[in-house]
């Protein structure tokens, strides 16, 4: 069979094993001792063992000595695309002053919202290549972005429009997320209900029919949207045909998780505050629970998330790192990974589906990147690794030795 590459001599970790939630069983992460990858146009054309496998007659045959290989990793929760600093913020922050005060000092998201506006294109998206570089090196080949740090219709256009250009200046899948019920904009306050109109029959039809976003999410919370505010960005978004996803149960349990799978999200994040029922709702759905350890860890949040109830209802369970300047300045998912485990107890299988094949799922990616089988997009990370659980254990290495993009080396 002829094909147009093929990386030989690696072992695979295809996140695609029997017990491919991510359980105790060793065997979720699907692991190929002597296994081959064969490509053909950008796509997996066969994945596993060396031995089964048909004979292939390839264009190029690529060596990988022993290394691992991963599917490419997918950062599923990232508001990337800012201009700013918020690090005098943070200095507050040690000095006592919290989060929420913070925010309703008028600070916070607002003075995201002020750099983002003022800042040019040219100069969001060097800001925004900066990160996405560093997310990059970590083997990533995909990143969801949102915007909600413009909060007007041009200036979430604008953020959208960044994002999805990142694309073109790097070999990178970009997901974007129309965010504009983030927060309540200076010219809107006294009035969020305003804002929503604003959303709901202006701003995202509009953004809508440019195909500038490939999801909606909102901020359900005290500092952000009511569950009623919050359902009618969800009935918009039907109208536009996009799927949800939502910022639930952070700093306190306002019920948005379940609200999130009543409109069949694909995913509803942080999660710290969430019940077992809001839980075992979105195992029902299909709802994929986004957990952001580098937000708990940065806004020294003390209520874990219930694993173990997710793991009871079935709740599948995603990773990524919230890149944003105000909650989790973090670029690094290999570090969100280890964070998961440390903090949140989550087992080295469940960190290293959550960062692929679930992270997929929570970005209704599923049946195009997120583990190695044939037909998925040939994104790959070989790794310098004895084995893969290295990837969640290590802290500030840098172990990628290649990361594939379509089929193509990256870098
Ligand atoms: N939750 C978060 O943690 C971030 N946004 C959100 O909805 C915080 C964003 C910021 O503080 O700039
Ligand atoms: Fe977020």
């Amino acid at each position: 069979m002829r094909c147009e590459r093929i990386w030989r001599n690696a072992r695979l970790a295809t996140m695609a094993g029997p017990d491919a939630r991510g359980g105790a069983d060793g065997d979720a992460l699907g692991i190929v001792e002597d296994g081959i990858v064969a490509m053909a146009g950008g796509r997996i054309l066969y994945a596993g063992s060396a031995a089964e496998a048909p004979p292939f007659d390839a264009a190029e045959t690529i060596s990988c000595d022993g290394r691992w290989i991963t599917p490419g990793l997918i950062d599923c929760h990232t508001h990337l695309v800012y201009a700013g600093s918020r690090a005098t913020e943070f200095e507050q922050r040690l000095a006592g002053t919290s989060y929420e005060a913070i925010a309703r000092a008028g600070g916070g998201i607002a003075s995201t919202v002020t750099a983002t506006r003022a800042a040019s294109p040219e100069a969001l998206r060097s800001a925004s290549l900066a990160r996405l570089d560093a997310m990059l090196a970590d083997g990533v080949t995909t990143v969801e972005v949102k915007s909600g740090y413009g909060l007007t219709l041009e200036s979430e256009a604008r953020m959208l429009r960044v994002a999805r250009s990142l694309a073109e200046e790097r070999a990178v899948r970009i997901s974007t997320t129309f965010l504009g019920a983030h927060a309540v904009p200076a010219e809107w306050r006294g009035d969020p209900d305003g804002f929503i109109d604003e959303i709901v029959e202006r701003m995202l039809p509009a953004i809508a029919a440019e195909g500038l976003a490939d999801a909606v999410d909102a901020f359900c919370e005290g500092i952000g949207f009511s569950p009623a505010q919050v359902e009618r960005v969800f009935e918009a978004a039907r109208r536009a045909n996009l799927p949800v996803k939502l910022h639930a149960e952070q700093l306190s349990n306002l019920d948005g998780a379940r609200l999130a799978a009543r409109y069949g999200a694909l995913s509803a994040d942080h999660l710290e505050h969430a019940d077992g029922a809001a839980l075992r709702a979105m195992a029902e759905a299909g709802t994929v629970a986004v957990l952001l350890p580098g937000a708990f860890y940065f806004t020294r949040e003390t209520q874990l998330p219930a694993v173990t109830a997710m793991r009871e209802a079935g709740t599948a369970m995603a990773i990524a790192t919230d890149c944003n300047p105000g909650t989790s300045p973090m670029v690094s998912l290999l570090l969100a990974m280890n964070m998961a485990a440390t903090f949140f107890r989550l087992t080295v299988p469940e960190c290293l589906i959550g960062v692929t094949r679930n992270a997929a799922r929570a970005l209704g990616l599923g049946d195009q990147v997120g583990t190695l089988e044939q037909g998925k997009a040939c994104d790959l990370a070989i790794w310098d690794v004895e084995h893969p659980s290295e990837l969640v254990y290590a802290i500030g290495g840098h172990p990628l030795h290649a990361r594939i993009f379509g089929g193509h080396h990256a870098r």
